[in-house]
């Protein structure tokens, strides 16, 4: 799948300065360290199937899907063909009381792909979006229901849910709260269910756990049901190190959350379009929640866009009141934007084509064996795997958290690797087009790296 840069391009580069000439001055970095990153800059200039390029020509494997996005791979035709021939078509159409048709083609082939009964779709722009939507669609729907007292939302400790203030609220990563004030009031969490003494070195769902959803049990017993809109989690835990939810954790939480009137929301942004080994985690574990929220793999991080799935009666019991009145007064500017259906469309297509949504099943055998090989490598006290994700974990180095884990990034980089770390925890997430030789580099390099840091 590489293909050659356009000499064209590559003028017009060198006319202006290539970017790492560039003063970086004027752009703050998101969740960046701005001045060691300005220092030594890690430019990515071109990126085709499963590889990036530099800005230096070298090229780099990616281990990360681009940041959990690229499910297919990169700049695969049939999604650059869609986004170059809409652009040309139409570039915006308002999405509020007028629209576009491939919005609705869309949303048809996302409830497709769901779980059944979860058949209506809201478009937004991004997996922090599409939680603040979810969780107001959560309050709203007890309200329209009558139940108005159900404002308590629940999240859980170790949980990323983008970084808008209801995702932060519910969200249970302490650097992205403590910073921002009083967030949402009315939020409590559960205990996360990472538990190393017990199911350290787990191939897959780890054994122990499932009565930690009781947690939703004690917080009832605390604030009552009847204050209880909704509890929102991941199916898996991806931002805060890959926690695989133990056998019977997430079908336990849906039994209490139906004992109590309680809506379930999945955040499957990480999760959702394939990286378990089917469509949505909520069908590998068989396990069906009243809301999903996804984005990333939805467009293959072609063009920003994020969706809820929400089940029908949900959407259906907004569905009331004169028929003039707008039923859920929520929406973006960019909601459903016609560039991120055309990608999103041209996405499920190469998806589709190819088998891409259950292919995670296929691989994780042996994506799981070379993963779980790392154990016995120096500092690796966990790893832990499911479908195309992998998390190891590496014991800090004293007194300087974090760091042993960023210096296995720079190595790998250096030798052509892309990967994520959070904490000291290395993260693996290949677009879903991987082939076993390239698990097996991805997972060489990071020894040797592994090693190096010791
Ligand atoms: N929910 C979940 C479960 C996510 O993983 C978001 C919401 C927010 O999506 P946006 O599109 O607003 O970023 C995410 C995003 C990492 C990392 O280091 C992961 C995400 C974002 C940034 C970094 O693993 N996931
Ligand atoms: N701020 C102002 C002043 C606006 O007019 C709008 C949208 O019209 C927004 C924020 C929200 O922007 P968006 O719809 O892109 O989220």
């Amino acid at each position: 799948m590489n293909k050659p840069v356009d000499p064209a391009l590559m003028q017009a580069a060198e006319a202006i300065g290539s970017a790492g000439t560039h003063p970086m001055d004027a752009h703050w970095m998101p969740f960046t360290a701005n001045r060691q990153f300005k220092k030594a800059p890690r430019l990515l200039t071109r990126a085709a199937g499963m590889h990036y390029w530099d800005d230096k020509g070298r090229q780099i494997l990616d281990g990360a899907a681009g940041l959990w996005c690229v499910n297919a791979g990169h700049t695969r035709p049939r999604i650059v063909q869609a986004i170059q021939a809409q652009a040309a078509e139409m570039d915006f159409a308002p999405p509020f009381q007028m629209s576009h048709p491939k919005a609705f083609e869309l949303a048809e082939r996302v409830a497709e792909i769901a779980p059944a009964g979860m058949n209506k779709v809201f478009f937004v722009n991004s997996g922090s979006e599409a939680v603040e939507t979810a969780l107001k669609m959560a309050l709203a729907y007890h309200r329209v229901r009558g139940e108005g007292s159900r404002t308590r939302l629940i999240g859980r400790e170790r949980g990323y849910h983008g970084v808008n203030f209801g995702g932060i609220s519910v969200g249970g990563m302490v650097a992205n709260r403590k910073m921002f004030g009083t967030m949402l009031g009315g939020v409590d969490h559960l205990r996360h269910t990472h538990d190393p003494v017990r199911n350290a070195f787990t191939v897959g769902q780890p054994a122990h756990g499932a009565e930690l959803a009781d947690d939703l049990e004690r917080l009832v017993a605390l604030h009552d049901a009847s204050t209880i809109a909704a509890v929102i989690v991941e199916p898996i835990a991806g931002s805060t190190g890959v926690l695989v939810p133990p056998q019977g954790y997430l079908q336990r939480l849906r039994d209490i959350c139906d004992k109590h009137g309680i809506l379930l929301i999945f955040d499957e942004v990480i999760t959702g379009f394939g990286r378990t080994g089917q469509p949505f985690a909520a069908q590998t574990f068989g396990v069906t929640p009243d809301l999903i929220t996804c984005a990333k793999g939805l467009t293959n991080g072609a063009v920003p866009m994020g969706a809820v799935i929400a089940r029908q009666k949900i959407h259906d019991t907004f569905m009331q009141g004169p028929e003039h009145l707008i039923e859920f007064y929520h929406g973006y500017t960019y909601s459903a934007h016609p560039l991120a259906c055309a990608a999103a469309l041209g996405t499920l297509d190469t998806y589709a084509e190819e088998g891409l949504l259950t292919r995670a099943s296929e691989m994780a055998g042996y994506f799981a064996q070379a993963v779980h090989s790392l154990k016995g490598e120096p500092n690796v006290i966990d790893v832990r795997n499911f479908g195309l994700v992998g998390g190891i974990e590496l014991s800090p180095i004293e007194g300087q958290p974090t760091k042993r884990a960023f210096d296995i990034f720079l190595d790998v980089w250096q030798q052509g690797l892309l990967l994520r770390t959070t904490g000291d925890i290395l993260a693996l997430s290949p677009p879903l087009i991987v082939e076993r030789s390239q698990i097996d580099q991805i997972v060489e390099m990071l020894r040797g790296a592994i090693r190096r840091a010791a």
